[in-house]
């Protein structure tokens, strides 16, 4: 299958060209693009140099998918031309996320919304793919009513610029071009995105209005704190959740452990949990700290942890393509034997 992907000299875009040779995803042509600034530069798939074109260069070689990660202003701008000349965009960015008319999906929770017809699909947030994966199959079996979420999550999320910020100044270098307003290393910032009118983070409503979206069910409760911290490997949250009905401790382990995408580290005696540092570079999300909330019944507690530049954007965007390609969603004329 002909693949553009969009946005492939940034640090998601660097993901997706390695996610898609792991998983030996079927690409006869990879057809790269960026900004203007990087048509001609190369970029490495499969071990070969592939050469940066622009995005009319890349419509008109009639990829099958294009996977975008190149902003929400790019995204909105360039996704339609790429839709009306047939070709299926999966986008990283918010910029479709919400609209009704588009699809929001994490494979293991909802690939079965998914259509023929559906000709821009969106990722959802990293914060929010890693939590939902972990809480649908407790969904079905115990039904949330309310979730309450804090985040620590890595400066990966921010793109390149804001990991160069963080080495900086762990390096101590003075003149360091500053993405967040305050110094991340050695520091906490209780703020991801822009702050909004009630008071939240658009990274905070992003989890409460997207997990409703993907769980297909608006009576879940969310309520979000978003949290950077100076990490690299991946995002983490502590997440609380109330059900409707009860639950035994070991059918809440046995179900996590035979759920898709999720793995449990839950040892604490041998000091085994999820961490950023041994999430990083991997697919699956990672769950430990299973414990039942004493404050109040029916009420677990649990730690999530997975790497936000793949399970959080590139792998599911991946597994998006190949859930298109496996039920036959794309046109078969843009793919070649
Ligand atoms: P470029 O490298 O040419 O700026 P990150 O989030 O890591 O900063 O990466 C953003 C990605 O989006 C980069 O690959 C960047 O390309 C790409 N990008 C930014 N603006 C556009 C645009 N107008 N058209 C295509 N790609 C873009
Ligand atoms: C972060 N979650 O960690 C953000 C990055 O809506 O896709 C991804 C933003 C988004 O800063």
């Amino acid at each position: 299958m002909k693949i553009a992907v969009v946005g492939a000299t940034g640090l998601v875009g660097g993901e997706i060209l390695k996610v898609l040779e792991e998983r030996n995803f079927p690409v006869t042509e990879l057809i790269p693009v960026a900004s203007e600034r990087s048509v001609g530069k190369q970029v490495e798939f499969k071990g070969k140099p592939y050469t940066v074109v622009s995005f009319e260069d890349a419509i008109a070689a009639k990829p099958a998918i294009a996977i975008f990660s190149a902003g929400g202003s790019t995204s909105l701008a360039l996704a339609p031309k790429f839709a009306e000349a047939g070709i299926v965009v999966v986008d990283n960015s918010s910029a479709w996320r919400m609209d009704p008319t588009k699809k929001l999906v994490v494979p293991e929770v909802n690939a079965d919304v998914l259509t023929a017809a559906d000709k821009i699909i969106a990722n959802p947030n990293c914060s929010t793919i890693q939590m939902v994966v972990a809480l649908k199959p407790l969904h079905d079996r115990y039904t949330i009513k309310r979730v309450v979420v804090s985040t620590y999550q890595s400066v990966t999320g921010t793109g390149k610029a804001a990991v160069d910020q963080l080495f900086a100044e762990r390096k101590g270098e003075k003149e360091t071009p500053k993405v967040y307003p305050h110094p991340i290393d050695l520091n906490v910032l209780p703020h991801i995105d822009v702050f909004l009118d009630n008071g939240y983070t658009k990274e905070e409503m992003k989890m409460v209005n997207e997990t409703k979206k993907i769980m297909g069910d608006d009576s879940i409760q969310v309520t979000a704190t978003t949290v950077r911290i100076p990490t690299i490997g991946g995002h983490s949250e502590a997440v609380n959740i109330e059900f409707e009905n009860e639950f035994e401790l070991n059918e809440v382990v046995e179900i996590l452990t035979n759920a898709e995408g999720v793995i449990v580290q839950d040892d604490p005696q041998n000091k085994v949990y999820p961490m950023p540092l041994t999430a990083h570079g991997k697919d699956e999300v990672f769950v430990g700290r299973i414990r039942r909330d004493e404050s109040q019944p029916k009420t677990l507690n649990m730690w999530i942890v997975a790497d936000n530049l793949r399970k959080g954007a590139a792998t599911n965007a991946v597994q998006i393509a190949e859930y298109l390609l496996k039920h036959s969603l794309v046109e078969s004329e843009a793919i070649t034997a």
